[in-house]
């Protein structure tokens, strides 16, 4: 059910501080497929079975490098099978998150849509739980969107669940040799060392983040959520 994968440089040295992201979205998303890509950094080459349960991959993370805070952290990636069956079990893996990854299928737009439910289920304090703009504005988690299969599709729509937590979205294909992948210094590869970083800092250094607006922490940079996305999502 669980199975942890640790870098063979480093094994899981007890002295290396680690956070905890969990990686929610519909069964057959891609959602194994794009931890793969996240922690090898190589397309898949094959199909993987549907997970049951939860699967703990394990990255090794560079905080910050070429700066005097850099520092390295394990980043826990849960990834939460999506099958419907598992609604009951899964609350189990929801303890103590740091960062959360949302997934969709940009072939799938019910895919997307369904986002607002897995947040609902992950942070809701209640059980069957249903998506509520007003609490879920104060989320303080960062979080990081993905939208796979990217290059059958990348049509992007107006309203998304990356705009109401302000949070940056990156299109991936996790079976590309060529593009649409998390090359070293691309725009994909970029955002998700920043959104790591950021998990870190939220996780360990919280002061500098407590001192910003209390609102959704997803990433700074983009615009500040307008009512009317909370209105959308509802
Ligand atoms: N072309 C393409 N296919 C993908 C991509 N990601 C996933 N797939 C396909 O989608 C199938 C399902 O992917 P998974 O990664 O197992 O999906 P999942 O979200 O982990 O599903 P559960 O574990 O059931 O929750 C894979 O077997 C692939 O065939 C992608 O980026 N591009
Ligand atoms: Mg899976």
């Amino acid at each position: 059910m669980r199975r942890v994968r640790t870098s063979p440089k480093s094994g899981m040295d007890p002295s290396v501080e680690r956070v905890k992201v969990l990686v929610l979205g519909d069964s057959g998303v891609g959602k194994s497929a794009a931890v793969n890509l996240i922690c090898t950094g190589k397309p898949a080459n094959r199909a993987r079975p549907s997970t049951i349960g939860c699967n703990v991959e394990v990255k090794l993370h560079d905080y910050k490098p070429g700066t005097n805070s850099q520092r390295t952290f394990f980043v826990e990636l849960w990834e939460i099978g999506g099958n419907a069956g598992h609604a009951q079990a899964r609350r189990v893996f929801y303890k103590s998150v740091h960062g959360v990854i949302l997934v969709y299928d940009l072939t799938n737009s019910k895919s997307h849509d369904n986002l607002k439910m897995w947040l609902a289920d992950a942070f809701s304090q209640r059980e069957r739980a249903h998506f509520d703009a007003e609490t879920f504005a104060d989320l303080q988690v960062p979080v990081l969107v993905i939208g796979t299969k990217a290059l059958q599709k990348t049509e992007r729509r107006g309203l998304t669940i990356a705009d109401f937590c302000g949070a940056e979205e990156l299109l991936i294909d996790s079976f590309s040799e060529t593009s649409h992948g998390l090359d070293p210094g691309s725009s994909n590869a970029v955002k998700l060392s920043y959104f790591f970083d950021k998990v870190i800092e939220k996780r360990y250094f919280s002061e500098s983040i407590q001192s910003s607006p209390p609102t959704c922490v997803g990433d700074r940079r983009r615009p500040a959520t307008s009512p009317r996305y909370l209105q959308h999502l509802d």
